[in-house]
């Protein structure tokens, strides 16, 4: 017999509003900037058209997910006719809501991660007044969450800001936008006081190092627009964190990190140099915000990049004194890395590394390593000894719903039993506070990076195709009736 999960484990799923809200236009939403990102395919990147209205120029830029978009000065993204935009209706969980929250419901979630897209909120991010028709909404879908008794998760910024801070600010690369963010945060905390207890501040804060136009609204961006950008968050964060535990000493607040374990090829002295390098890249931002100084080793990197922030003494006050009160993170495997030649890389719709010989993948080449999670809370633990909370872990997949409307993923269920075996091992083997599990993409939706719809990852099917057609009807797969059972049992009946 497995031993349970605590009781007051939080189990769930996870979303984010720019891969399942829709309704883009619908209450005054102002634009943001995954509305003008088009559909791609896993090796066909996502495109944002833009004009620039003084020259009359127009073009598009590729958005990768190594190497930072980067658009010419004065261009502005617009929408192109004939494209797909596929965060616009995306699976609409904005007329869905009452609907989906029902069968999360049934499934047993106790928790349930969303984020609030901004520009419904504040629909150019930078006006004095919101947006009362934004606020009813996210009103309404708290009030039937806490109907059947599932906590919201909050993420304020998931890979979208106000299209308008973008153009106008450059995104994050502006320290005005520490206020802009600051106002919306509160705005948020003050309205849904008593709702929502905890938020987190941005969705895959490290990300802005690959993607800094998703991540962040950057536009024209440079390695030091990217330090000021992220270090603008830090600041921003730290902020929200301060205005949070004023309004309502209740709410937690916690900062999300992308976290795949990085693992050496060979036992080759230089690739363990390598790998410690490259997990100081990764941890830097948690070393920020859950730590509350700038590590020496990100410093030093600065000098010799000839990297400077703005000389603002009271910004390290502010992230000193106002650290995450927990971490959470997305973790879907783990990444091999070498400083040796001639040695095969995965083939994914991004770099996942070397080809790990002992991992399996999907399609779009993310390997399944369930050893990731428990290394990544050991990891994240032992360095800042604070809660933790996994927010997205999950599988793509091309399901096919079957004539009847059922759903048979199983290579669903085989991931997902190994992962939350894992996550057990955490916490019965070491000791690992976690507060909680949210599987992402728990209702189907749009994949961040490629705008794809077949790259599917949750328990209930929505009948959306990637050429935009579709009933938007849901149906429950067979992992659907496997994590309720996973649920009810406490995590103690992993089997078919
Ligand atoms: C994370 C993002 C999510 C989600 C997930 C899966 O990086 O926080 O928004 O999309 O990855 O990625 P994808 O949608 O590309 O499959």
């Amino acid at each position: 017999m497995r031993q349970p999960f605590p009781d007051q484990f939080l189990w769930g799923g996870a979303t984010a509003a720019n891969q399942y809200e829709g309704g883009y236009l619908e209450g005054h939403k102002g634009l943001n900037t995954s509305d003008v990102l088009t559909n791609g395919e896993r090796l066909r990147p996502r495109r944002i058209y833009w004009k620039n209205p003084k020259t009359g120029e127009e073009g598009f830029e590729e958005m990768g997910l190594t190497e930072p978009v980067n658009f010419p000065e004065g261009a502005v993204p617009v929408l192109k006719e004939g494209e797909l935009y596929p965060s616009q209706e995306a699976t609409d969980f904005y007329h869905h809501f009452k609907e989906d929250i029902a069968l999360m419901a049934e499934m047993g979630f106790k928790a349930f991660r969303m984020s609030i897209s901004w520009s419904r909120i504040f629909p150019d991010g930078d006006e004095e007044e919101a947006n009362e028709e934004g606020l009813r909404f996210y009103d309404q879908v708290f009030d039937e969450l806490l109907k059947y008794g599932i906590e919201p998760l909050v993420t304020l910024s998931h890979y979208e800001i106000p299209l308008n801070l973008a153009v106008k600010y450059n995104g994050w690369a502006d320290r005005k936008m520490i206020d802009i963010f600051e106002k919306y945060a509160v705005t948020v905390f003050r309205r849904y006081k008593g709702k929502v207890r905890y938020y987190l501040t941005f969705n895959e804060i490290n990300l802005i190092a690959a993607n800094s136009f998703m991540e962040a609204g950057i536009m024209q961006t440079n390695p030091e627009i990217r330090a000021r950008g992220v270090h603008n968050q830090f600041v921003g964060s730290a902020k929200a964190v301060k205005a949070a535990h004023e309004i309502d000493p209740d709410i937690q607040v916690g900062m999300m990190l992308a976290y795949y374990p990085n693992y050496p090829y060979t036992c080759d002295p230089q690739d363990q140099i390598y790998v410690m390098e490259q997990q100081q890249e990764n941890l830097f931002y948690s070393d920020v915000q859950a730590g509350g100084y700038y590590p020496e080793y990100i410093l030093k990197k600065y000098e010799r990049e000839n990297i400077k922030l703005d000389d603002c003494p009271e910004d390290y006050q502010l992230i000193q004194k106002y650290p995450v009160d927990f971490i959470s993170f997305s973790c879907y495997g783990s990444i091999t890395l070498t400083t040796h030649e001639g040695v095969e890389y995965s083939k994914g719709n991004f770099s996942m590394g070397v080809a790990n010989p002992y991992l399996s993948s999907n399609a779009w080449g993310w390997n399944v390593d369930p050893a990731s999670l428990r290394i990544a809370l050991n990891v994240l633990y032992a360095r800042y000894r604070k809660p933790l909370w996994i927010v997205e872990n999950g599988i793509g997949w091309d399901d096919v719903k079957e004539d009847d409307g059922s759903v048979h993923d199983s290579y669903r269920i085989d991931y997902l039993r190994v992962n939350i075996q894992s996550m057990a091992d955490a916490i019965h083997l070491d000791g690992i506070p976690l507060i909680g599990y949210t599987m992402w993409g728990c209702v189907d939706l749009v994949s961040a990076g490629t705008g794809e719809m077949r790259k599917r990852y949750g328990f209930i099917y929505v009948d959306k195709q990637d050429d935009g057609t579709g009933t938007l009807e849901r149906y429950k797969k067979d992992s659907f009736y496997w994590y309720q059972k996973v649920i009810a049992s406490k995590g103690t009946d992993l089997e078919d």
